[in-house]
C-alpha cells in the first residue's frame, strides 16, 4: 500500500514513503512510476529523490555538456568498500581518468578475442555441472550457478585467479560478503531514526575486510616471487604495469586493490542476473527459444560439444537479441543517476548545479516509445531495422556516456556465448511452473529460480 502524494515540487508530485520500508526499493519505485508518471519525487525520512523514466527527461539527462554521472546516495555507501575505484569515483577525482585510460584497451572488442578461450573454458566448468545434475535428475539453482560461471570468468580473464567455484557445495564466500555489503549500501539510506545500527556496521566492516584480504590474495599471486605472468595482458597486469599516457605514472597500490575489488564486483553481478533472467524468459517463451536453437544449431549442428570460435559468437544474432530483450525488461542495474553540471531546467524542473535525478531504467524501458504491450516479451524489438528506428536513449540498460558500463562487450560476449551453449545443448524445463519474485541487493536477480534439464536429442 503506497501513500498518496503529500506534496508537489515545481509541479512534481511528491510521494512520502518512510512508512513505507521495503527490501525491494527498485519494486516501490516502480510501483511509484506506474502511478504517477514519468517523474516523481520520492520522500524517505525527509530526504528527496526525484526519479524520472520518461524519454523526453531520459534524453535531456544524456546530454554530456550538460549532465554528468552522479554518485547518488547508494553508491556512496558502496564507496565504503570501493573507495575511487571506476565505478564509484567521482567524474573529477584524478583516479577516475587515470584508471578508465590505462584500462579502456582492455575493454575493446578486439581484446575480446583474448578472453574468448577462457570464457569457454568456464562456461564448459558449468556445462559439466550441468551434465551432472541433468544424468541425475535434480534440478539446477540458476542465479546460484550464473554467479559461479561470471565470477570464475571474471576472476581468470581479469586476473589470472581461478575462485574453483564449481569445485564447491556453495558459492565462494567473497560472494556472500559481497550480497551483503551489497544490502548494507542499499538498506543504509532507509535506516530508521533512534535504532542502533552498530551491529550491522560493524558486521559490514567484517565483510568489506574479508573482500579486501581476498583481493590482497589475487594480487599476490601475481607479484609474489616466481609468479608466472599471464599469457596475454590481463586487467591487472595493465594496472601493475601500465604506465598513463600523458604523465607516465601507473595506479597506486591502494587503487589497485579498490579497481580489483571494483572489477570482481561490477564484473559478475549483473552478467549473472542477466543471464538468469534470459533463461527465465526462453523457458516462458517457446517460441523464442525454438529461434535461438534454430540460431545455435545452424552454427553447431548436432555436435554434443561444439568448439565455438570468437567469431561465431559474433553471428548469434538472435541469441544478442533475446539477451538485448532481457535487459530490456530486466535491467539488474536497475538505475543510474545525472547531475546537473550548471543550474538548468530539466524538462520544467528547475535543477540547481549538483543536483542530481535517477533515472528508472526499468521504467524507461517501459515509455510509450517500446509500444502498446511494453511487458511482452519480444526480442524482434532489437531487430536491426526496429533499433535503427528508435531513439538510443529509449535503452539504457549500462548507463550512459563517458561512464557508461565499460565492461559491456565483455559481457555480451560472456553471456551471448552461455545462453548458445545451454540452449544447444539442453531442453530447459520449467518443472516448478517458476513465478517471478525479484530479490535486490542493489542490482536484481530471480530469486529461487530452478530449471529442470533434460540432454537434447536431434529429434528435438
Ligand atoms: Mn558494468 C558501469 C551495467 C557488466 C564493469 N555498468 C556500469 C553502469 C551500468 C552498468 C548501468 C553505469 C552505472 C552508473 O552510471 O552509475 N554492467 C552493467 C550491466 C552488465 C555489466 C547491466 C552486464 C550485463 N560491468 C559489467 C562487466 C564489467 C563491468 C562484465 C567488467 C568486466 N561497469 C563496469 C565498470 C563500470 C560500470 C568498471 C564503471 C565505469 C566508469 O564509471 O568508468
Amino acid at each position: 500500500p503506497l501513500p498518496p502524494p503529500s506534496d508537489s515540487r515545481d509541479g512534481i508530485p511528491v510521494i512520502d514513503v518512510t512508512g513505507a520500508p521495503t527490501d525491494t526499493p527498485i519494486l516501490q519505485s516502480i510501483e511509484l512510476a506506474r502511478q504517477y508518471g514519468p517523474a516523481f519525487v520520492q520522500r524517505r525520512q525527509g530526504q528527496d529523490s526525484l526519479f524520472v523514466s520518461g524519454l523526453e527527461l531520459v534524453t535531456e539527462l544524456s546530454d554530456e555538456q550538460r549532465f554528468s554521472k552522479a554518485v547518488g546516495p547508494s553508491l556512496e555507501s558502496v564507496r565504503e568498500f570501493a573507495h575511487d575505484g571506476l565505478f564509484t569515483a567521482y567524474s573529477d577525482e584524478p583516479n577516475w581518468a587515470k584508471a578508465h585510460d590505462i584500462l579502456m584497451p582492455a575493454f575493446a572488442l578486439g581484446s575480446m578475442r583474448t578472453y574468448h578461450p577462457v570464457m569457454l573454458r568456464v562456461a564448459r566448468r558449468l556445462i559439466e555441472a550441468w551434465d551432472r545434475r541433468c544424468a541425475a535428475g535434480t534440478p539446477v539453482d540458476v542465479p546460484d550457478d550464473m554467479t559461479r560461471m561470471t565470477l570464475d570468468t571474471i576472476g581468470l580473464a581479469g586476473f589470472g585467479f581461478d575462485f574453483g567455484s564449481f569445485t564447491r557445495d556453495e558459492p565462494h564466500p567473497f560472494v556472500d560478503s559481497l550480497v551483503r555489503c551489497l544490502y548494507w549500501a542499499m538498506t543504509r539510506q532507509s535506516r530508521n531514526p533512534g535504532v542502533d545500527y552498530t551491529e550491522t556496521d560493524t558486521a559490514f566492516r567484517a565483510d568489506a575486510d574479508f573482500m579486501a584480504s581476498v583481493v590482497d590474495e589475487v594480487i599476490a599471486a601475481r607479484t609474489a616471487p616466481g609468479a608466472v605472468p599471464p599469457e596475454n595482458e590481463d586487467l591487472l597486469g595493465l594496472m601493475l604495469g601500465a604506465t598513463h599516457p600523458s604523465d607516465g605514472t601507473t595506479l597506486d597500490r591502494a587503487n589497485i586493490r579498490d579497481q580489483v575489488i571494483t572489477f570482481l564486483i561490477a564484473g559478475h553481478e549483473t552478467t549473472s542476473g542477466t543471464l538468469s533472467f534470459a533463461l527465465y524468459n526462453l523457458v516462458k517463451h517457446p517460441a523464442a527459444l525454438r529461434l535461438v536453437q534454430r540460431e545455435v544449431d545452424e552454427l553447431w549442428g548436432d555436435d554434443p560439444d561444439p568448439e565455438p570460435t570468437f567469431e561465431d559468437i559474433g553471428r548469434l544474432r538472435y541469441t544478442h537479441q533475446v539477451l538485448n530483450e532481457t535487459l530490456r525488461l530486466f535491467p539488474p542495474a536497475a538505475g543510474f543517476a545525472r547531475q546537473a553540471r550548471h543550474d538548468t531546467v530539466l524538462g520544467g524542473i528547475p535543477m540547481r548545479a549538483g543536483q542530481w535525478a535517477a533515472v528508472l531504467t526499468p521504467m524507461l524501458h517501459r515509455d510509450p516509445v517500446w509500444g502498446d504491450n511494453p511487458e511482452l516479451f519480444d526480442p524482434s524489438r532489437f531487430a536491426p531495422e526496429a533499433e535503427a528506428a528508435r531513439s538510443p536513449h529509449a535503452f539504457k540498460p549500462f548507463g550512459t556516456g563517458e561512464r557508461a558500463c565499460i565492461g559491456r562487450q565483455f559481457a555480451l560476449h560472456e553471456a551471448t556465448m552461455l545462453l548458445g551453449m545451454l540452449v544447444h545443448r539442453y531442453r530447459l524445463l520449467d518443472h516448478a511452473g517458476y513465478r517471478m519474485r525479484i530479490k535486490q541487493t542493489l542490482t536484481i536477480k530471480p530469486e529461487g529460480f530452478t530449471l529442470g534439464l533434460a540432454r537434447r536429442t536431434t529429434a528435438d
